[in-house]
């Protein structure tokens, strides 16, 4: 492994928790100057906001999106859309590099040929939280997702395909990516509420990227 000011005990760790799903510890690591630089230009173009549910909730968790569809939830539900509500401008184009990190991690985790059309950025807070839930707004459930973690540390929830599924603790470090696809790909999974322990290069903030093939 290169060595990385922000690399951990765990760094270069390959762990399998599903079938098709995986934990690569600090994949990300060598990217993170380079997301991190792309999400200050993203957030000029696009915001990041917190979004209503249908539920008539507002999300604790602020969001944003790049790539050709983008995620998004008001009164009426859940839908991936060509452009940003907000601006009703199409979503910033997803980076060359956020592709090539997702395809690769997709790939050692068994998955080639990954192209994700979406990316949606989340941003958490101390207190932030996204309760218990299934990821079936794509259209085509037979591609994985891949999901890189940077900043404060948080416990993920991976459950089991029904709600009430007993759910396993995982924790996620800064430049954490997680695999997930086949009979993992509809999995019940949220975040606990984020404690404060700041980090050193982002302070009391979480980022969360999950690539998709959405459209
Ligand atoms: C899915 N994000 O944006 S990603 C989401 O950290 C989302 O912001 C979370 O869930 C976040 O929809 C979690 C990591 C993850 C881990 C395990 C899973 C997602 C998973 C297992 C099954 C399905
Ligand atoms: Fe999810």
């Amino acid at each position: 492994m290169m060595y990385d000011l922000f690399a951990n005990e765990t760094t270069g760790e390959h762990e399998q928790i599903g079938p098709a799903a995986w934990v690569l510890r600090g994949y990300a690591l060598a990217y993170a100057p380079e997301l991190l630089n792309a999400i200050q230009i993203l957030e000029q173009i696009s915001p990041f906001r917190h979004m209503t549910t249908p539920g008539g909730f507002t999300m604790s968790v602020a969001l944003t999106n790049c790539g050709r569809f983008g995620w998004s939830s008001d009164e009426s539900g859940y839908r991936y859309s060509q452009t940003d509500p907000l601006s009703g401008k199409a979503w910033p184009v997803m980076p060359d590099i956020f592709m090539k990190l997702a395809s690769e991690a997709a790939a050692v985790a068994g998955f080639p040929r990954f192209q994700p059309d979406a990316c949606l950025v989340n941003r958490y807070l101390p207190g932030s939280r996204l309760s218990l839930h299934q990821d079936k707004d794509e259209r085509d459930f037979s591609a994985p997702i891949v999901s890189v973690s940077l900043g404060m540390p948080a416990v993920f929830l991976f459950g089991g395909l029904k709600r009430t599924d007993k759910a396993r603790r995982i924790p996620l470090l800064h430049g954490d990516v997680v695999v997930w696809g086949g009979p993992d790909r509809l999995r019940y999974h949220g975040i606990l509420p984020l404690k404060d322990k700041p980090h050193p290069l982002l302070g009391s903030v979480r980022l969360n990227f999950t690539f998709r093939e959405a459209g």
